[in-house]
């Protein structure tokens, strides 16, 4: 399961962390006579530095492509849904939702299709995720008052979804949530 892939790539991220300052904590404890110890500290902290580097350069490279941001990028998305968020609903509606009298509707979407979530927030910064009738967290973004974040998804499976608030936001940020189904 890909749960299962990302905990073993960071445990053994952690492992390869530990033996690294295990390493140069040994390391730095030999005899120093004239000052070797200083020459090989410099030249071990210069290819730390590069290996780090060139590691964090092929992670940014293969990860950031991947990142949500882009997804659907080229494609028109088939439905439009608005989002306001506010303490302590979410309120979803195909037409624009007016902020001085704002009222949502019951949303069925279709599967397979691109579908856009144009969220912001009514009153302070609210969390915005869709979880899967297994409660997965599918997709998520952050509901802020006086922007409009885009969050495009394509749901594979019919069924009941469930959106939860992802930001402590007040008394009753544990009981803000709302559905949607896709048929
Ligand atoms: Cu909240």
């Amino acid at each position: 399961m890909q749960q299962d892939s990302i905990l073993h790539f960071f445990l053994i991220l952690a492992a390869i962390s530990t033996i690294v300052f295990v390493f140069v904590f040994f390391s730095s404890w030999q005899d120093d006579t004239n000052n070797e110890g200083v020459k090989n500290a410099l030249r071990k902290r210069f290819w730390f530095i590069l290996i780090l580097l060139v590691s964090l350069g092929i992670f940014a490279s293969v990860t950031i492509p991947k990142s949500p941001y882009f997804l659907f990028a080229d494609e028109v998305p088939s439905k439009i849904i608005h989002v306001s968020a506010m303490q302590y609903a979410f309120l979803l509606s195909e037409k624009n939702i007016d902020a001085k009298n704002p009222v949502g509707e019951s949303i069925i979407l279709p599967s397979n299709r691109l579908v856009e979530f144009r969220v912001t927030s009514l009153d302070v910064n609210h969390g915005f995720a869709i979880y899967n009738s297994e409660m997965q967290l599918i997709t998520q973004t952050q509901a802020m008052p006086g922007y409009v974040n885009s969050l495009r998804y394509k749901f594979d499976k019919p069924g009941k979804y469930q959106v939860l608030c992802l930001e402590l936001c007040g008394v009753g940020h544990p009981v803000m949530q709302s559905t949607f189904k896709v048929q």
